[in-house]
């Protein structure tokens, strides 16, 4: 057994929180301070570096990479913000909220837990945290299973139905998960599409960020105008994610063909129609993060949303896969708009 004083060091790492001795988190390899409270989420590592170009010139004054996950942060119109690849799937994003979490909310100097605002018997003089503080938008590409979405628009997401096992692990937030539109857009899935075969969970993203993102697309809209520019299409609804891109979202590749589950996946989530507060909602696009960035922001009282570009429209009259410029573009108005957003709220 090594006896060195790195090896007793290492050794004091609680395996359930593993964390360096300097407050660097196992896989954001990041400490505190060295990450905002408000933060774009984007699959692609090579996304960070698209992101980070819109930050105020000379502001990124941290960067890491480590596996899929690489981190940018600098200041955007003059407000600190952070940029974290997830890669792709519902089980990299569980571990980017963890360690999100454990940055944010874990004292390192005295090794505890900070109190909430909010919370009873808080010690006197503490620093109360606030959880709506942290803020947290994805920036994606998905695919499109409403028949009438443009190539290239953008879906914002407001209900997500989760077809991942991702948060089965965790109970929900009760106020959410119990909530009459979310129990409605799990009644209509499980009665109207083979998903019923499996356990799906339904969950939402913070309604002040969908709105936020809608807000920062009509600003966006009305400043390409000015331009004469062509505008940026987008459409509010729910977002289904999957575990997977290819039977896990009804594509049947090959010899797959006769093994799908739900081989009618996209048809069935294109004739859905929930009855919600904010009206009908229809599933505007299939990905696959969304649903446990929103179910575990919830848990954690953190504001979560995404923004996704479609780039495979997969009903409709013509079904296309978009062009490498098209699904740049796209994603460049995305990142402007989530950037947008995210500093104004
Ligand atoms: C699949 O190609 C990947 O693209 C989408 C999906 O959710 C999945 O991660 O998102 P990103 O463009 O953010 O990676
Ligand atoms: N990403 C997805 O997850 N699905 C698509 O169809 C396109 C991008």
């Amino acid at each position: 057994m090594p006896n060195t004083a790195a090896a007793a060091a290492a050794a004091k790492v609680d395996p359930d929180l593993p964390v360096s001795p300097e407050g660097v988190t196992y896989h954001l390899k990041c400490k505190s301070d060295e990450l905002a409270d408000r933060i774009l989420l984007v699959g692609d590592p090579g996304r960070v570096k698209d992101v980070a170009e819109y930050f105020d010139a000379g502001s990124v004054r941290f960067k890491s990479e480590n596996r899929e996950i690489y981190i940018a942060t600098g200041t955007y119109k003059g407000t600190p913000v952070s940029v974290v690849s997830t890669g792709m799937g519902t089980d990299n994003v569980e571990i980017v909220i963890n360690e999100i979490h454990v940055l944010k909310e874990y004292d390192f100097a005295r090794r505890v837990w900070r109190p909430r605002t909010g919370e009873a018997d808080v010690p006197q003089g503490a620093q109360l945290f606030d959880p709506s503080s942290v803020k947290l938008i994805r920036v994606g590409t998905c695919g499109s299973p409403f028949p009438d979405m443009p190539l290239g628009a953008l879906a914002v997401t407001r209900y997500v139905i989760g077809m991942d096992n991702t948060c089965l692990l965790y109970k929900a937030n009760e106020q959410v998960q119990r909530s009459k539109d979310l129990l409605e857009v799990q009644r209509v899935v499980k009665a109207q599409t083979g998903l019923g075969a499996i356990d799906v969970y339904t969950t939402k993203a913070t309604p002040a960020i969908t709105n936020g993102i809608v807000a920062a697309c009509n600003n966006f809209n009305q400043q390409l105008s000015a331009g004469a520019k062509e505008q940026q299409a987008y459409v509010v609804g729910t977002t289904a994610t999957a575990s997977g891109f290819y039977g896990c979202q009804g594509r049947a590749v090959g010899r797959f063909r006769k093994h799908l589950l739900v081989p009618n996946l996209v048809e069935e989530l294109s004739k859905l129609q929930f009855d919600v507060a904010e009206g009908k909602e229809i599933v505007v696009n299939l990905e696959m993060e969304s649903s446990s960035l929103c179910c575990l922001s919830n848990i954690l009282g953190y504001q979560a949303g995404a923004v996704c570009a479609v780039v495979a429209k997969r009903a409709g009259a013509e079904h296309l896969f978009a062009t490498h410029e098209q699904g740049k573009a796209a994603l460049a108005n995305a990142i402007r708009i989530a950037l947008d957003a995210i500093v104004a709220l």
